[in-house]
């Protein structure tokens, strides 16, 4: 059986992500974990909360708790809502969970065992008015890339540079605001990247089918030497991972911790750990996705994540691991997106603009976000959310399209062939010339479908559904068997079982965009989900039974969009 690892970018914890962040990782990769555990792969889809460094100290701050204590609770709301998002994890781990700190501070020790880590005298902002060091987030300021006037210390937001604090330009601490700020001396641990270089390059160079997106960053910061300027790895802060060698101090460090981006990739494979522990499995189960002296040879590991992310993935956690010179798996296929803009501007989670994970599953179910997010991803280029183009989206694609044709078939049935609320699949009539060229448009449909979904192409894959729902719709309107039923009621009674039959293959097809509609379809329809291998629009049989399910999609009115509109337009 075929074994593929998926891991979504893990969100940090500091508040409930837009729908800009949700359509960047998780979904997309709950898309392909849906797909390949359909083409019965086994999957082990991971995801957890990213919980160290600044934006989690400097939310709980904000809220006034402990910052243990707010990370334990925003975990969980982050928890709920991709539960409510449907999104399909193995495992929502911590990266601030007992198995992150072990293996952190073990791959510490190994790097430092094979000379990539030396202690360097640095020089750090310090805050006087603070009466600390202000390390990455905590100070904001003009960045000396491109201008942009609210960078922060780790990395500019707008043209995605890595930043060292004291590169800013007017910088200002994000505690107090104060610009009373020197530089001053501390001692932190490098990790030694340059000396990687040369492996690095020849490991990207390797990836041939990566995503242009993906390369092009990833190489962009390798010929800039920018991705691989050495790097601090640690900290002055309280919260996060205490600087060991393994389990040994580390003398000089003591106080200090490890830099959030140095433990967060860790995660991944810290987290494949948790999912053992939770359910109950041994260490060696975890270490066959990992290890490839342990199995993971077979394993083909795919990740998701927004563009700004991808310098640290195909940089800076490849160097952790081929540092450690240890048997790790890396990554095979790294899907990165570009960026979902709000109407006419951006998602802004300071700002509170656009439309939040919590408030979107407050006005409509999981699979509309779902279907329009998927269908809009932002893969070759920026895409932007309006209400509009949600509005019409979800009125043609899912309402009158997939919806109406559900609902027009199961009820065209019932009411002539059933008895009462009883209804089951008509006899009579025999498939013909139309029930053929439907099949095999079907065949064409689902190929081409399959390899959009394989190569992970989001967009033409939603767009291949969606044409094969067409297909459906248009096989009704040629045929109309409300017509043929007055003059022909057995050819009336086979083309309602051939359509009836296209719910189960489109339940299944569809269950990885809009998995709660597919799981209607499949209840009403008392079928189980099964991956086609070839089209067969006879395989429910005449006296197979079925129930009319419930609209699966509402329409949107103009005046409910317009009070959305309204409601979302100004600050949470
Ligand atoms: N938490 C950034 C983000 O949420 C960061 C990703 C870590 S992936 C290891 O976009
Ligand atoms: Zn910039």
């Amino acid at each position: 059986m075929p074994r593929t690892l998926i891991t979504s970018a893990i969100p940090y914890i500091n508040g409930i992500k837009h729908l800009g962040n949700l359509v960047g990782s998780q979904l997309p990769a709950d898309l392909y974990a849906r797909y390949r555990r359909a083409r019965g792969d086994e999957v082990l889809f991971l995801c957890a909360t990213d919980e160290h460094g600044t934006p989690a100290e400097l939310a709980a701050a904000k809220a006034g708790e402990p910052v243990a204590d707010y990370c334990a609770r925003m975990w969980a709301v982050q928890k709920e809502l991709a539960d409510g998002f449907r999104l399909s994890f193995d495992h929502f781990g911590r990266s601030s969970s007992p198995q992150n700190h072990a293996l952190t501070q073990h791959f510490a020790g190994a790097l430092d065992a094979n000379g990539y880590i030396e202690e360097r005298s640095e020089r750090q902002v310090y805050s006087n008015a603070d009466g600390r060091f202000l390390p990455d987030r905590y100070v904001e300021g003009t960045c000396p890339n491109c201008g942009y006037d609210r960078a922060r210390g780790d990395q500019c937001e707008n043209c995605t540079k890595q930043l060292d604090p004291t590169d800013l330009i007017e910088p200002r601490s994000a505690i107090s605001g104060s610009t009373d700020l020197e530089v001053r001396e501390t001692k932190h641990l490098h990790l030694l990247q340059s000396k990687l270089r040369g492996e690095l390059e020849a490991w990207i160079d390797g990836q041939e089918e990566w995503p242009v997106l993906t390369t092009s960053i990833a190489k962009k910061w390798l010929n800039d030497g920018e991705g691989l300027q050495d790097r601090g790895i640690t900290r002055d802060l309280d919260w996060g991972i205490p600087v060991k060698r393994g389990e040994a101090d580390w003398p000089g460090m003591e106080g200090k911790v490890f830099y959030v981006w140095f433990d967060a990739p860790i995660e991944y494979i810290a987290c494949a750990g948790e999912w053992a522990e939770a359910n109950g499995l041994a260490e060696a189960d975890w270490r066959r996705w990992w290890r490839t002296d342990a199995g993971a040879d077979d394993v083909r590991y795919v990740q998701f994540m927004g563009k700004d992310n991808v310098p640290f993935h195909t940089l800076s956690f490849p160097a952790t691991l081929i540092g450690s010179g240890e048997p790790w798996k890396r990554v095979d296929y790294l899907k990165s997106f570009n960026y979902l803009n709000y109407d006419g501007g951006q998602f802004s989670t300071s700002q509170g603009r656009g439309v939040f994970m919590d408030q979107a599953l407050s006005i409509l179910p999981a699979d509309y976000w779902r279907w329009w997010l998927l269908s809009h991803a932002p893969e070759s280029s920026d895409s932007e959310f309006t209400w509009e183009d949600f509005q019409a989206s979800v009125n043609s694609d899912l309402a009158n399209v997939l919806g109406n044709f559900v609902s027009r078939i199961t009820k065209f049935t019932r009411s002539k062939f059933g008895d009462g609320d009883a209804a089951a699949l008509p006899e009579g009539g025999t498939p013909g010339d139309a029930e053929a060229a439907l099949v095999e448009r079907l065949t064409t449909g689902v190929a081409e479908y399959q390899r959009h979904m394989d190569a992970i192409e989001i967009r033409k894959a939603a767009t291949a559904l969606r044409g094969l729902w067409v297909a459906g719709n248009e096989y009704l309107q040629q045929t109309a068997p409300w017509t043929a039923f007055k003059t022909d009621p057995a050819a009336a009674a086979m083309h309602a079982r051939t359509a009836l039959n296209l719910i189960p293959l489109y339940a299944t097809l569809s269950a990885p965009f809009i998995p709660d509609a597919a799981a209607s379809m499949h209840a009403a329809m008392g079928t189980e989900p099964a991956w086609p291998d070839a089209i067969d629009l006879e395989a429910l049989k005449p006296g197979h039974g079925f129930t009319v399910p419930d609209v699966l999609f509402a329409k949107i009115d103009d005046a409910q969009r317009e009070e959305w509109q309204a409601r979302f337009a100004g600050t949470r």
